[in-house]
């Protein structure tokens, strides 16, 4: 219990009712620990408890409509260097002309060459190949692609397949496909990687003639390429 100093006993028996006032008013003071300033008025008080809570929603509209600019601000900024990137780099596709071709009867009637010229100039930065062919046992076959520098990829050689199988339908061979060409199966539908990595090309020069060789390892069974893409990313 709070002691009462001895002047203010004094004030209390001199001016009796008014020391009554007063100290009840010190004993609400004292009872607070956040002191309430004098000059602050009921009303005052009563408008910052009940504004706190909108101020609160303000500050975090605020901080929502920071964030939002924040994320406008950076899906800008992602979006011009995304375009940046883009315009930094083109994409040619190469066909050879001479398709549909049929593919050789067996490993002795030696490769199907096709070519593709290309006169656009720059450097590779991603090459992927799409496909489409008929064929009894693709088993028998395999894929090399070859570079204007002589640089050769083989893209597939299914010796080692289990079963014949036939076709290839929409195949496309890219780096980052999750599945291996020889996992796949008929009649290899989707993006597979191929058994080299394409990016094997990256950063040789564009122009000149692309080649691409078939090569059927295998007397009997036969089909033909029906079309065939080398999509080149470069810059
Ligand atoms: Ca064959």
């Amino acid at each position: 219990m709070k002691q009462i100093p001895y002047h203010f006993l004094f004030l209390c028996i001199s001016f009796g009712n008014a020391c009554s006032e007063k100290a009840h008013t010190d004993d609400v003071t004292s009872d607070n620990p956040t002191e309430i300033p004098e000059n602050v008025s009921d009303e005052e008080t009563d408008n910052n408890e009940t504004s706190e809570p909108s101020s609160d929603t303000g500050t975090n509209s605020q901080d929502t409509e920071d964030e939002n600019d924040d994320d406008i601000d950076s899906g800008e900024d992602s979006e011009q260097d995304t375009n940046e990137e883009e315009s930094d780099t083109n994409t040619i596709s190469v066909f050879p002309t001479n398709l549909p071709s049929p593919l050789p009867l067996s490993g002795t009637s030696g490769p199907l060459n096709l070519e593709a010229n290309v006169t656009a100039t720059g450097e590779v930065h991603q090459i992927t190949v799409a496909l489409d062919l008929t064929h009894s046992c693709t088993k028998d076959l395999s894929l090399t692609l070859l570079s204007p520098s002589g640089t050769a990829v083989l893209l597939f050689d299914l010796d080692g397949y289990p079963v014949c199988s036939s076709d290839m339908e929409s195949t496309v061979f890219a780096d980052d496909a999750g599945t291996p060409i020889q996992n796949g199966s008929n009649p290899f539908q989707g993006t597979f990687r191929p058994m080299q990595p394409l990016s094997t090309f990256n950063g040789e020069d564009l122009s000149g003639t692309w080649s691409i060789a078939f090569q059927d390892s295998t007397v009997g069974d036969f089909g033909s390429v029906r079309s065939i893409s080398i999509d080149i990313e470069y810059q």
